[in-house]
């Protein structure tokens, strides 16, 4: 099971990641080494379990007190062996994102998509730490870790807590300096039919990774009695509507997962289009629809031959909106097709500033996705089916319900209504995104894509 295999060795030959002195191959930088795997054989297996209470309990739980104060404590330093890390996992969580878009863009057709690929790589690691045996090993090379020389001992195995503390220090950096204009959450929720206990440490290792953490008990044997205790739950917490996405929840149903991530952002200096303006959702249809303008200096590119612009927009200090728009009557649809070719950030190479006045519409985009249903769609729904080992997440057998990945971006302006300030000098480039487009967050030093996803119409966003 590894159609990332290739993927992951043209970006391995692209960015050896290479040490001072002698070469390690960044399959080490995560996995257990000699000495740590003979601690983990010694370690004897003796695990706090934890029952969650009642969704219905209006009580917060200890167990979730307990969780807020560790969270605190992870506290990454940033060093050389980090930087490369961050490197390296940049590109794996891009495979992994572009191949749940590839099902995607399959199954919703021409609606707009959003998915974090972050997150969704977060969530499966989640799953990698409660696994064990074969599970453990199909998850490792799900996510792209691909042992470098067929080792089969512990040192081929990835440590995931070092991939965890990986991706926390990309959401802290995107989070680090000058933020104040964006805003940016995390919510967990782990929901197990009653009675069912769950590894602390489990527990342990998926809160520092959200700024809300939930773990609580439903009865799944009523699927639309348990839906609609997630769903009042859940808007108690801020969390917009699932829409039918906590449909037909499986009878038997032990666990279920659900993550939400909001990033909400404000176009400093943008200021919002007086009237409605044209968006053209193919050649014959179009749509009036809010939109903004900004002018400024950007990082831009224009490619003839491929026929796509990119521009790069930031919206804050480290967070870099990247827009991608076909050019010359080429569809999108061109575009989707060779995004596995690129490397995670070619869209942010051979970019040079332009003045450029941007039209873009105002963004609300919501999407939810059940990760269990794009594993079948991907051909693997074994991968966290009745049959995977987790024995590290519960010592009975768990039958993993929904695993869903909420995604919410938000783009407004921060300026009024109005006119745009022109300063005098040279006349900007005019563009308008009036046609679907791509778009993707990244964070700006480690190059990883936070959000990634296609606006075919920006009024069905929610
Ligand atoms: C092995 O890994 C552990 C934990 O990551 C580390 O403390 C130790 O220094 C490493 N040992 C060697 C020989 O690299
Ligand atoms: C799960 O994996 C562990 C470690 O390989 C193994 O000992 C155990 O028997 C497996 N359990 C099941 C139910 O397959
Ligand atoms: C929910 O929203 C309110 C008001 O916007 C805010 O004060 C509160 O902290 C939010 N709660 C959560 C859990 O996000
Ligand atoms: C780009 O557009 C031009 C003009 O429409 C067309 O001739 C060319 O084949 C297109 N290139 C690609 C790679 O689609
Ligand atoms: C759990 O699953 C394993 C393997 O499928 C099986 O051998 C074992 O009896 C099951 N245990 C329980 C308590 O159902
Ligand atoms: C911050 C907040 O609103 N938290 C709530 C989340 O939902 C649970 C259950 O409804 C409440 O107990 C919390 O107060």
């Amino acid at each position: 099971m590894s159609p990332g295999g290739s993927l992951l060795c043209f970006f391995l030959c692209l960015s050896p990641v290479v040490c001072d002195r002698v070469y390690v191959h960044p399959f080490h930088l995560f996995s257990y080494n000699k000495s740590s795997c003979e601690k983990l054989d010694t370690l004897v297996q003796e695990e706090k379990m934890i029952v969650p209470i009642s969704i219905e309990s209006q009580t917060i739980p200890a167990y979730e007190e307990t969780l807020k104060d560790k969270t605190k404590l992870d506290i990454q330093r940033s060093d050389s062996k980090g930087d490369q890390r961050m490197s390296y996992l940049k590109d794996l969580v891009y495979v992994l994102g572009v191949r749940f878009y590839g099902v995607l863009k399959e199954t919703v057709k021409d609606d707009n998509i959003l998915l974090s690929p972050t997150n969704l790589y977060r969530t499966l690691l989640s799953f990698y730490l409660g696994a064990s045996g074969q599970t453990a090993t199909d998850l490792q090379d799900f996510l792209g870790f691909i042992p470098p020389f067929g080792d089969l001992d512990c040192t081929s195995k990835v440590d995931g807590h070092k991939v965890l503390l990986t991706l926390k220090s990309i959401d802290d950096l995107l989070l680090s300096s000058g933020a104040g204009d964006l805003l940016f959450t995390k919510l967990s929720c782990l929901f197990s039919a009653p009675g069912v206990c769950l590894s602390e440490s489990f527990m342990h290792s998926l809160a520092p990774a959200s700024d809300f953490f939930y773990a609580r008990a439903v009865d799944f044997t009523n699927p639309s009695q348990a839906a609609e205790l997630i769903e009042s739950f859940l808007k108690g917490n801020n969390t917009s509507r699932s829409k039918n996405v906590l449909m037909n929840i499986d009878l038997s149903t032990t666990l279920l997962l659900l993550t939400y991530l909001q990033l909400k952002a404000n176009l400093k200096t943008a200021v919002q289009l007086e009237e409605l303006q044209e968006f053209w959702i193919d050649s014959s249809t179009k749509v009036l629809v809010p939109m903004m303008a900004v002018t400024g200096t950007f990082l831009y590119k224009r490619d003839n031959r491929k026929n796509f612009s990119v521009i790069k927009v930031p919206v804050s200090e480290n967070a870099l909106l990247v827009l991608v728009q076909p050019l010359n009557g080429n569809d999108l649809n061109q575009i989707e097709s060779e995004l596995s070719l690129h490397p995670s950030s070619a869209w942010l190479q051979n970019l040079s500033p332009r003045r450029i006045k941007l039209s873009l519409p105002e963004l609300t985009i919501d999407r939810t996705y059940d990760l269990q249903e794009l594993l079948t769609d991907m051909n693997l729904p074994a991968l966290l089916g009745k049959k995977a080992n987790l024995t590290k997440i519960s010592n009975v057998n768990l039958t993993v319900g929904k695993i869903i990945n909420k995604a919410l971006f938000k783009l407004k302006h921060m300026g009024a209504e109005g006119l745009l300030e022109e300063k005098g000098g040279e006349r900007p480039l005019e563009i308008q995104l009036n046609k679907p487009f791509l778009l993707a967050v990244y964070e700006k030093k480690s190059k990883a894509m936070i959000l990634f996803g296609r606006v075919t119409n920006p009024l069905t966003g929610v």
